[in-house]
């Protein structure tokens, strides 16, 4: 079969299937291309792909209804027939009974790079035009503490994330680059949408060969590269607030603010300096009392901060700061210290929120973006922050609190779910699954049996990217890819696309959702939309069959990065900020209006109320994989050659090792109040004492599923960790770090049964 241009969240490729081998060549542009590529090979024929809809016995017998063997259950094959019509009939009871707001289609997750067949726009378009609409979620498991605390004392996250200072002008101008949980490369290589040319390591590397400095402040050396020649600053888990007051205090103490700037540009300085003085509550702020909470020794904070001053600093402050109890407080403090030391605004310097969290950031943007599907409109007003589905499914009709509104979570009968996998990026995986026992019914499209998949009432097996046709391409990625099919669809899969419009058929509301389209026909519907606004910015393009030929096409860009702060710093009467008096908020009146005693109207240390003792004694940092995209493709070839023994690695101190008689590679059990879960252990240096680190993404594994302490024996760590909402403003997933106690693992529990068809 001929080779074909494709795209992927990590990566545009050519490839072409011979039908036993995939080969995939990385796009000849991309100077960095990402190891990730080989996860596709052998994904294909794959046995954990679904092949036929599925039902689960227990709902097909019994109709549906809360369920408490849902994640235990047998499955029984059906036809495409029989799956539509359930699917629809289930539908239309549950709409016809209780309306468009008892159906959950929320269905948060990363699906696949094309953007048409975007699996979540696939099902939010479709809810809306034959329902009416669905209880909808919002932000992001990435950055939903900072979305809802940037646009109050700064803007919005895009504006200071996407928008913000550009790696070229780090590479040109910062003199030091003080990043809050580091610039990994492992993060940098996936953007949503695609990514076609990798240039954080070339950036990083030019920055270093100039002389900037690049600081990472982690409890994990290895998130900053050998590229950036940079430093490492270990820090105690979930305890950088602490750290950056003390930076601050010393800045203020020893005379080192930029008073000019912070009495021009920004509210409320006056008020933290109260605070860090002491003067507020008694307890003065400073370096030792910092390095009793976050571990930095006294004299390198006061060092760091007097090594800040007169410099060019860029601060940032990576997406996992704020997935913790009390995240927004760190994304706050670190725009206050860039304010401190005066530099928002100019070239190289000041603040960029989640510098290389993710390939989008600090990139030039596209003169025209690729319109996406239209959703329609939806009639239901309720709505959940993202991470706080398990509170919805278990308190239906109970109050919470969320950016200064209270609202009701609403009675959910019926979630459907197209491109996540919550049983990946949720936390406390049997409370989760608790919660999803509530519900009258779980449809789930899945291309592949994910644990999300084995929790369903009806699975519908969807092709995979590669078994299609769409259009790839990203915001601040400069190339548009044709995405050809390299494979025909594995067993009976078919597109989410096609499985919405036989629904819809089956609900007299097939035109609606189609507009009597097919999927070429949108496609060309959509390009032809994006070749307009260019040709009204003077730009032409060549013909949808051309560019299709082709398979890739060059799109103008614009390099305004730093835009908003850089007129700000030059008039700030001409170009507030769009905060409420047009100044950066050190101290927030709308936020403190709120009464939110965890996360009051200034920046604050607040303890986080689990902390390690006797019981279980080590921080878990639970961050992103390196060797995978979350969950997806976790059974692919690069992802399972960095297992042991078929378990994900777990990374450990040598010291903290050593205390518990374990060696190199040993299977060990990570416990806590919630759960258990086994990993195979790489012995380090590069990771603090007292902190051990899992990623996340491997399959959930549960020995028996329907225990309340579960354990997993594939190493998943959201059975571990905490559900609850980052504070009462932002309510983000707190995923990223719990405690834990760690054993030697002797035990037999039998091989992991992640991947095994049902
Ligand atoms: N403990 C902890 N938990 C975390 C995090 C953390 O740092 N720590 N990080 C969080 C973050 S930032 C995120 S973004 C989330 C990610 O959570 P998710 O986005 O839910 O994770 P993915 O594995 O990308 O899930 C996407 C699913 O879509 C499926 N899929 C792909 N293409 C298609 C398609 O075309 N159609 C259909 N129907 N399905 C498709 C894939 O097989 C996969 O199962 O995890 C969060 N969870
Ligand atoms: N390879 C790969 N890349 C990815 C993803 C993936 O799944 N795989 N997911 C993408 C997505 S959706 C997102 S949102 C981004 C997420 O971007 P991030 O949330 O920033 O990524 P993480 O890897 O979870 O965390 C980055 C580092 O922060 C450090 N860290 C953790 N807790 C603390 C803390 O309290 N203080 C300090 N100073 N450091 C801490 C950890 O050592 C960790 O390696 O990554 C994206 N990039
Ligand atoms: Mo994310």
């Amino acid at each position: 079969m001929a080779s074909v241009t494709h795209s992927s969240h990590w990566g545009a490729f050519t490839a072409s299937d011979s039908g036993d081998q995939l080969q995939i060549t990385p796009f000849p542009g991309d100077p960095d291309p990402s190891p990730l590529l080989e996860n596709l090979a052998d994904t294909l024929r794959h046995p954990a792909r679904v092949t036929q809809p599925m039902v689960r016995k227990g709902w097909l017998e019994n109709g549906p209804g809360p369920d408490a063997r849902r994640g235990a259950d047998e499955y029984i094959a059906i036809s495409w027939e029989q799956a539509l019509d359930l699917a629809a009939s289930e539908l239309k009871r549950v709409a016809d009974n209780f309306g468009p707001q008892a159906v959950f289609g929320g269905s948060y997750g990363w699906s696949s790079a094309g953007r048409f067949h975007h699996a979540q726009s696939q099902l939010h378009r479709f809810l809306n035009t034959t329902i009416g609409g669905y209880v909808r979620s919002v932000w992001s498991y990435s950055s939903a503490a900072a979305c809802v605390i940037l646009p109050h004392i700064v803007a919005p996250q895009d504006e200071i994330a996407r928008r913000g200072v550009s790696w070229r002008e780090i590479a040109e101008h910062s003199d030091i680059v003080l990043a809050f949980g580091g610039l990994a490369l492992k993060n940098s290589q996936v953007a949503s949408g695609g990514m076609s040319e990798h240039t954080e390591r070339g950036y990083m590397r030019q920055a270093a060969a100039r002389g900037a400095t690049f600081i990472s402040v982690s409890p994990l050396r290895s998130d900053l590269p050998q590229e950036a020649a940079g430093e490492w600053l270990p820090v105690r888990p979930g305890t950088d607030a602490a750290l950056i007051l003390a930076l601050l205090h010393t800045l203020w103490r020893e005379g080192l603010s930029d008073e000019a700037f912070l009495a021009r540009y920004c509210t409320g300085w006056p008020m933290l300096v109260a605070s860090l003085s002491g003067e507020q509550d008694g307890t003065v702020r400073d370096a030792a009392w910092a390095e009793a909470i976050c571990g930095v020794p006294a004299e390198k904070i006061v060092a760091l901060a007097r090594r800040l001053h007169g410099k060019r600093v860029l601060v940032t402050v990576a997406h996992s700061l704020q997935r913790a109890q009390y995240g927004e407080q760190p994304v706050w403090l670190g725009l206050v210290l860039a304010a401190a030391l005066g530099q928002p605004g100019l070239p190289g310097g000041g603040y960029a929120y989640a510098l290389g969290a993710l390939g989008h950031y600090g990139k030039a943007f596209n003169r025209v973006s690729f319109p996406a599907l239209p959703q329609g409109a939806n009639g239901v007003e309720d709505l959940i922050p993202v991470a706080r589905i398990a509170d919805m499914l278990l308190n239906p009709g109970e109050p919470f609190d969320f950016n200064g509104v209270r609202r009701r979570y609403p009675h959910i009968k019926l979630a459907w779910w197209a491109g996540g996998n919550p049983f990946h990026h949720h936390q406390d995986l049997a409370r989760l699954r608790h919660a999803f026992c509530q519900l009258d019914t779980l449809i789930v499209h899945e291309h592949s049996l994910t644990a999300t998949a084995r929790h369903a009432d009806l699975i519908l097996p969807a092709t995979m990217t590669l078994e299609r046709e769409d259009i790839g391409g990203a915001p601040t990625d400069r190339y548009l890819f044709a995405m050809h099919p390299v494979a025909q669809p594995w067993g009976h899969a078919r597109d989410d696309f096609a499985i919405f419009r036989d629904i819809a058929a089956r609900l007299g509301r097939e035109e609606a959702f189609t507009e009597g389209r097919t999927v070429r026909e949108w496609l060309q519907h959509l390009y032809g939309q994006m070749q307009e606004k260019l040709a009204q910015e003077g730009v032409s393009t060549p013909a949808f069959d051309d560019f299709w030929r082709e398979g890739i096409l060059q799109l103008p860009q614009v390099d305004d990065g730093g835009r908003l702060m850089r007129r700000f710093r030059a008039d700030p009467d001409a170009h507030p900020l769009p905060t409420p008096d047009g100044k950066i908020q050190i101290y927030s009146a709308t936020i403190a209006s709120f009464n939110y005693p965890d996360c009051p109207g200034l920046p604050v240390w607040l303890t986080p109320d689990e902390q390690p003792d006797a019981q279980h004694p080590l921080w878990l940092i639970a961050n992103q994989p390196a060797t995978r995209l979350h969950s997806q493709l976790d059974y692919g070839r690069h992802s399972a050659r960095h297992k042991k023994q078929g378990k994900e690695v777990c990374t450990m101190h040598p010291i903290d090792a050593a205390a518990r008689g374990i060696d190199e590679g040993a299977i060990v059990m990570l416990h806590n109040t919630r759960g258990a879960v086994l990993a195979a252990v790489r012995i380090a240096d590069d990771i603090m004492p007292g902190v051990v680190q899992l990623p996340t993404g491997a399959w959930y594994d549960p020995v028996d599923p329907l225990a309340q302490r579960p354990l997993c024996r594939h190493g998943n760590p959201n059975v571990l960790t905490r559900d609850i909402g980052t504070s009462s403003l932002g309510q983000g997933c707190s995923g990223q770090i719990t405690v834990v106690q760690v054993s030697l693992f002797t035990g037999d529990v039998g091989e992991v049964q992640a991947f095994a068809p049902l």
